[in-house]
């Protein structure tokens, strides 16, 4: 029996695409305690000792550091929870979300 071979007319699009990333940003300010930071970072972002250390330190020298990068939605949530966390000590400390290019 001969075989109906047909070829696709059309490009397929590829089914799953990357999802779009955002960076979550440390923001200085000049009252939260360092060491408060740096527990933060450990504790929302899983950074060990000495990578939130680095990362609370850029933040405090040049004003920002990008912490990690994340989906839309983890970044947003892990930002609003640090955020929260240093309001619930009376702490202006703040992490803001932007998307990467
Ligand atoms: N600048 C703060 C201080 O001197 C420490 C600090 C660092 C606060 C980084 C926020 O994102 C920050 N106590």
């Amino acid at each position: 029996m001969p075989e109906i071979t047909t070829k696709p007319r059309t490009q397929v699009k590829p089914q799953v695409e990357r999802p779009k990333l955002y960076k979550v940003i440390l923001i200085n300010d000049d009252f939260t305690p360092r060491e408060f930071v740096v527990t933060v970072l450990k504790g929302e972002f899983k950074l060990s000792e000495d990578q939130a250390h680095r990362v609370m330190i850029t933040a405090h020298r040049r004003g920002v550091c990008v912490v990690a990068v994340f989906t839309k939605d983890v970044a947003e949530t892990k930002a609003t929870r640090a955020t929260d966390a240093g309001k619930a000590k009376g702490y202006p400390l703040m992490f803001t979300t932007e998307p990467e290019e």
